[in-house]
């Protein structure tokens, strides 16, 4: 069985999570992180070297990094249309997996950080706007995309979809200022109605 180390509240977490609950998988997960630490032991350590979720464990493959993770198990125990079966369509897919992590989840943990685990008189407003700002001008690249075929990669959803629709659960459920981005909201709204988004993703923001 697959186990999973890491909270439920972590993003990196949950897109695991969900991709598990929509290939129907079974799986262990276990609290490490955030509120309940373990994440700086010696045993987590020589596991997940940089002290983050989540880590994966199968069998005697142990991994971290939440694509890597998401890419594996849509490969070993996935089929298309989550890990396509074209090439092409694969290297979208991937292609949007990289994307997310350069260029929109940094300025997503700013903003998430800032309004969600920082009481507002301590909170650096000049800078979760700025990130805003910028996750405003990634999102609407994203937009554009969703404007030309529902998922990421054409009709069907895919690993690409799992890495990213995470924040914008995020996004359309903090306090902030968004330019209208009718695709995405139809993109994400997609997501919304699927069990697995909601039972893993679509948690108490904290
Ligand atoms: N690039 C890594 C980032 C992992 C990461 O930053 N995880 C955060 C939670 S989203 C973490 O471990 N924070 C420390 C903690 O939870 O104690 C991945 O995608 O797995």
């Amino acid at each position: 069985m697959l186990k999973i180390l890491g909270r439920a509240s972590s993003i990196n977490v949950q897109k695991v999570m969900w991709l598990i609950a929509e290939l129907g998988l079974e799986v262990e997960r276990v609290d490490i992180g955030g509120p309940f630490g373990g994440n700086d032991q010696p045993d987590y350590l020589a596991k997940n070297p940089m002290g983050l979720v989540p880590t994966l464990e199968d069998g005697d493959l142990v991994i971290f990094e939440s694509h890597s993770i998401v890419r594996y198990i849509a490969e070993a125990y996935g089929a298309d249309p989550w890990y396509p079966a074209d090439l092409r369509r694969r290297a979208v897919a991937s292609q949007w997996m990289d994307w997310t992590l350069a260029h929109l989840h940094p300025h997503m943990t700013v903003i998430y950080k800032g309004l969600v685990r920082t009481p507002p008189e301590k909170r650096d407003n000049d800078a979760i706007e700025n990130a805003r700002r910028q996750a405003a001008d990634m999102l609407g690249i994203l937009d554009r995309r969703l404007a030309e075929r529902p998922y990421l990669t054409g009709d069907d959803p895919t690993m690409g979809d799992i890495a990213l629709a995470p924040y914008a659960y995020r996004w359309f459920n903090l306090e902030l200022e968004r330019p209208p981005a009718d695709n995405l909201r139809a993109w994400y709204d997609r997501f919304a109605a699927r069990p697995a988004f909601r039972d893993h993703v679509m948690l108490p923001l904290s």
